[in-house]
């Protein structure tokens, strides 16, 4: 524990996602005098049983920003996690840091999960020093900003938030007015892949020999998690980062706009711009990048629908989960409005299904650590609630998979979005779909085994009875809801056989999951 005499020297903790140099705790400290304390440890890299390319991005992208808070004169206390006394959580790495040396205080940014933030809490209670938690102001909108604009409201709409941040950013905006007249262009983000589609790829950096050693350590500590970690060619600094994003930029943001939800077989990337992992982690600065991408607009370099298809995402969706993650609290991980308990079907790991639209996704995640937006949500989160599996489980393979997932941006994905388990907080409807829609948006049913035409019987894609099917069995729950109306319309237009059958085959395909 520190010592009675007073120093002044602060201990710095800076966790894995908080590389910005500008994070709230580093801006508050002063490298003359003050500790910056980074720690890989051994709970974080298995809270979940994260893919093997999130874990090396981590701590190859912490082990460089510790190297450049050196370099620019910060004392940097880094432990590695096969320091023989690493203790393994960052609460104990935490106090045994303060042994080695005199603090008065340890400062810290706010964690992104409501878990640490616990853990960091009652951490207080065993420290000699005090301990200061600052906010986390690496987002547009702080967490008093989206409690005033939540409360009195009955309906959380994204929408109604998007717009008040482009006023408050004056991103797009012409005056009072939104650019082009119209503040949401996603009508125009939705064209079906095209056959002859030449996609450009996104840029891959060359992993360095600090990276390599970060590669040797997670193929030796985590051979037993899920993904290949081979080729890895993310991003580990800002500066690679950004070129990263000026070659999405460059050569694919005109399209982002037209493409954003398909989902052409082959193709991991689309015309997306493969930014979240990097501005989860800090690398990359959420209003710069939107900035970036105005800039491309104004300078006539991309269409509307491509720049505010873009910063809808950033100051709209993402900050609006986030607002949404710290309102609910950490009992929001718990919420299941339809009852499911169903675990989640061993394809969600192996790929080893009929079905070539689960297959390509989980083959891809696995490869990549990456899935865009639509194939999270319309193919292996629609599948998921269709089939009834308990939302925590999903939420639990969704943080683990993805190498941009962090509880407080994922689990309102999952859970709001994807699952409806939180009865329409966040979506007005279930994202419910039989497998029109995603032979419309990809063409992934071209080479399936089941025929996406086929609505019942052995052939019938799974997805065209487990639609109806989830419909019929969520009836009390979901039948008010207007937007569901034409569904039950159609569903009670069908004949008794027809009923009888999509129970039947619903009926016999999940119990073979
Ligand atoms: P682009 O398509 O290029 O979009 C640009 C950026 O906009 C993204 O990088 C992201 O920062 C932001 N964005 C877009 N959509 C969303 C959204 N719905 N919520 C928050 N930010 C958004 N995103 C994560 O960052 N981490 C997650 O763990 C995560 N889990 C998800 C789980 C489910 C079930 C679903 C449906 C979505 C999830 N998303 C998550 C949102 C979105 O799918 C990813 O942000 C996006 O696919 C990342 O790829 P990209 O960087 O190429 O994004
Ligand atoms: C995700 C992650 C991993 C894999 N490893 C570490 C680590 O060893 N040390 C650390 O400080 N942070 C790590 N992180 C990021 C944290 O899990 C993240 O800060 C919290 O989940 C809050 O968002
Ligand atoms: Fe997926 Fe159905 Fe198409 Fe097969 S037919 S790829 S299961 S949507």
């Amino acid at each position: 524990m520190s010592g009675t005499r007073s120093t002044g020297r602060r201990l710095v903790l800076v966790l894995g996602d908080q590389l910005s140099p500008d994070v709230a705790a580093l801006a508050a400290a002063d490298p003359s005098r003050d500790v910056v304390l980074m720690a890989e440890v051994r709970d974080e890299t298995t809270y979940v049983r994260h893919h093997k390319k999130k874990i090396a991005l981590v701590l190859a992208a912490m082990r460089h920003f510790a190297n450049e808070l050196a370099d620019a004169g910060w004392t940097v206390d880094y432990v590695k996690l096969d320091d023989p006394e690493n203790t393994g959580s960052l609460a104990d790495e935490v106090v045994r840091a303060l042994d080695r040396h005199d603090y008065d205080s340890l400062v810290v940014t706010e964690p992104g999960e409501w878990r640490l933030r616990q853990a960091f809490e009652s951490l207080a209670d065993r420290l000699d020093a005090s301990l200061e938690i600052l906010e986390d102001d690496r987002f547009v909108c702080s967490h008093a900003d989206f409690e005033r604009w939540a409360d009195g409201r009955t309906a959380l709409r994204m929408e109604n938030f998007y717009r008040e941040m482009r006023r408050r950013t004056g991103l797009l905006m012409e005056g009072d007015e939104p650019a082009g007249g119209r503040w949401n262009y996603d009508s125009e983000n939705r064209k079906p892949p095209a056959p002859d589609l030449d996609i450009p790829p996104p840029r891959r950096a060359r992993p360095d020999d600090v990276t390599r050693e970060v590669l040797g350590l997670v193929a030796e500590r985590f051979d037993d998690h899920f993904g290949d970690l081979e080729p890895f060619w993310f991003a580990v600094t800002r500066l690679k980062a950004e070129q990263a994003f000026t070659r999405f930029v460059d050569e694919r943001l005109a399209a982002f706009g037209d493409y954003q939800d398909a989902m052409p077989a082959d193709e991991a990337f689309v015309f997306h711009g493969v930014v979240g992992l990097h501005l989860n982690l800090g690398l990359l600065d959420p209003l710069a990048v939107c900035r970036r991408v105005e800039a491309a607009y104004r300078d006539g370099d991309v269409p509307l629908n491509a720049a505010e298809g873009f910063i809808r995402q950033i100051i709209g969706w993402r900050e609006y989960v986030r607002g949404i993650y710290w309102l609910q609290g950490p009992d929001y991980a718990n919420e299941n409005f339809f009852g499911h308990i169903r675990e989640l079907p061993d394809f969600y790991w192996s790929a080893d299904t009929d079905m070539a639209c689960i297959r390509a996704c989980v083959s891809q995640t696995r490869e990549e650590a990456y899935a865009h937006h639509i194939q999270r949500l319309m193919v292996t989160g629609n599948f998921a609630m269709l089939a009834g599996v308990r939302p925590a489980a999903v939420h639990e393979w969704y943080l683990a998979v993805y190498a941009d997932a962090y509880e407080w941006v994922e689990l309102p994905n999952t859970l709001g979005m994807s699952q409806f388990a939180d009865g329409g907080l966040l979506a007005s409807k279930p994202y419910a779909a039989s497998g029109n829609y995603i032979n419309k948006m990809s063409d992934y049913c071209g080479s399936c085994r089941y025929a996406v035409t086929r609505k019942t019987g052995e052939d019938a894609c799974p997805f065209n009875y487990l639609y109806w099917d989830f419909l019929d069995r969520h009836r009390d729950k979901l039948e008010d809801n207007h937007r569901l109306g034409r569904a039950y319309a159609t569903w009670d237009r069908f004949d008794d056989d027809r009923r009888a059958a999509v129970r039947t085959d619903a009926g016999a395909f999940l119990a073979g999951l």
